[in-house]
């Protein structure tokens, strides 16, 4: 047994025990309330999951294992070259909760590198669809592709103890990460360079690798990749696609089918594909725009016809947040050191100072502030990457980290099939009807 996974079985049995332990005595302790309005409304925080990885809190933003991004910036493992954290010890630091000094991270990066080599039934199966169909579309069926290389699947069929499961759950996790940036790059290279791809490099960590297989490779734009795929990883349980992933992991449905089914949910313009109708919405700007100047007072007036249209401003809100993204404020302090003259980071940052108080003005956007999403797309331009289509799969090759993390935790915890009761509005209207019904605040916590 590798010594990762021989530390993870050390922590997670016993943390099993305990959970079995907590829940005999807890098991019937009331925990909140919540409302109708809730029941509708994509029963936001309702607190009805439990994820070991990150917590996000609402004015504060994540922490990951307790750690905010700028504490993840100063204590995660960095190569000498760059001061960005190591995504490799970020996921030591998920699965394990224990920042990792640079050897563990260096293990890590190891383990990938030996697992990255993606069956060519994959790269075949990617090969017939049609070059321009959506890259996240693309990403999925090369996820699901994979699946034929299960190990959870087989030893499940074979009939493996329930004890065991997260045993071959680690390891269909820990190859599906080492291979995502292969087919992301494999994508890329098809829809947009013209099928030319590039061989990895295994002298690279895995996002330096990732994107000198994308075919950047400039020192910066490692480190950038280095600080996305980080910042991306995890937003606690409750977001789309770390839910679908537990969701249809709770089945016990393997590491691929699960995580597919994430980047499915990913792939929706309310989450992930933020990023990049951000681009797509500073683009359209500036053509609509034409010669008149990128003053702050045109970006405004731009805003409010966006909101007049009943269109969303891409990359701002949130379900959960109530300040600025500290995603979002960490690609801003990389870009004022790497790009401040740059000009779309520029727009970036004149459409922070304007759109918070716009979208505050119209009384029902319940955050203002911008996301991680409003960000990653101009620096990903400064760097030559273009196509923004692509944007939302280097989001999800980062997203792998923490939920697939979780998923091996969900397995060594035993986590039940989620089966939440659902009821119909007559139900809901009867049940309104026959009780003194009381009125709540809703929680936002
Ligand atoms: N622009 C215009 N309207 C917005 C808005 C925005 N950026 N954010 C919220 N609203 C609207 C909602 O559509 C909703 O309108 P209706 O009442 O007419 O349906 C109203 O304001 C209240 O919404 P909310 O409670 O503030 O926000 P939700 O929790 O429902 O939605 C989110 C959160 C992120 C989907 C929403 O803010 C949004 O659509 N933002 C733009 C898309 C985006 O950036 N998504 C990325 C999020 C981060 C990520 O997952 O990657």
């Amino acid at each position: 047994m590798g010594y990762i996974k021989q530390r993870f079985a050390a922590k997670a049995i016993p943390m099993a025990a305990e959970i079995r332990e907590f829940l005999k005595q807890n098991e019937n302790t009331e925990l909140g309330t919540y409302t109708i309005g809730q029941v509708y409304g994509g029963m936001k925080s309702i607190k009805a999951l439990v994820t070991e990885t990150s917590l996000l809190d609402p004015e504060e933003g994540i922490r990951f294992r307790g750690y905010t991004i700028p504490e993840l910036r100063e204590k995660l493992p960095h190569l000498e070259s760059c001061t960005e954290p190591l995504p490799e010890g970020l996921f030591h630091l998920l699965l394990l909760d224990e920042i990792p000094n640079f050897q563990d991270a260096q293990h890590i990066a190891n383990v990938w590198a030996r697992r990255a080599i993606v069956p060519l039934h994959v790269f075949k199966a990617i090969d017939r669809l049609p070059r321009d169909m959506h890259p996240m579309t693309q990403f999925s069926i090369g996820i699901m592709a994979m699946q034929s290389e299960s190990h959870f699947a087989k030893a499940y069929r074979a009939g493996l103890n329930k004890k065991e499961y997260w045993d071959p759950m680690y390891e269909d996790a820990m190859t599906l990460i080492a291979r995502l940036p292969r087919i992301a790059a494999y994508i890329y290279r098809r829809s947009y360079k013209k099928g030319k791809h590039i061989e990895p490099n295994p002298e690279l960590d895995w996002s330096a690798n990732f994107a000198h297989m994308l075919g950047y490779n400039q020192p910066d734009f490692y480190s950038y990749m280095r600080l996305f795929l980080t910042i991306h990883a995890d937003h606690e349980g409750g977001n789309v696609s770390a839910h679908t992933t537990h969701l249809v992991g709770s089945t016990l449905s393997d590491a691929y089918l699960s995580f597919a089914s994430g980047m499915n949910g990913l792939a929706g313009p309310l989450h992930g594909l933020a990023n990049q109708e951000v681009i797509r919405w500073i683009l359209d700007m500036k053509k609509k725009l034409g010669k008149t100047a990128l003053t702050k007072e045109a970006i405004e007036n731009y805003i409010r016809q966006t909101l007049a249209d009943g269109k969303v401003v891409p990359g701002y809100g949130h379900a959960v947040l109530r300040k600025t993204d500290p995603r979002f404020l960490a690609q801003m302090e990389f870009a004022k050191k790497h790009c401040p003259d740059d000009e779309l980071v520029n727009i970036v940052w004149n459409v922070y100072e304007v759109a918070p108080k716009i979208l505050g003005e119209t009384g029902k956007i319940k955050n203002p502030w911008p996301n991680v999403d409003a960000h990653s797309g101009s620096l990903l331009v400064h760097y030559g990457l273009v196509e923004y289509d692509f944007y939302t799969v280097l989001f999800g090759v980062s997203r792998a980290l923490g939920v697939l993390a979780s998923l091996i935790w969900d397995r060594a915890l035993g986590m039940g099939i989620e089966r939440p009761k659902s009821v119909t509005t007559q139900w809901l209207k009867d049940y309104v009807a026959s009780k003194t019904v009381k009125k709540v605040e809703p929680v936002i916590s």
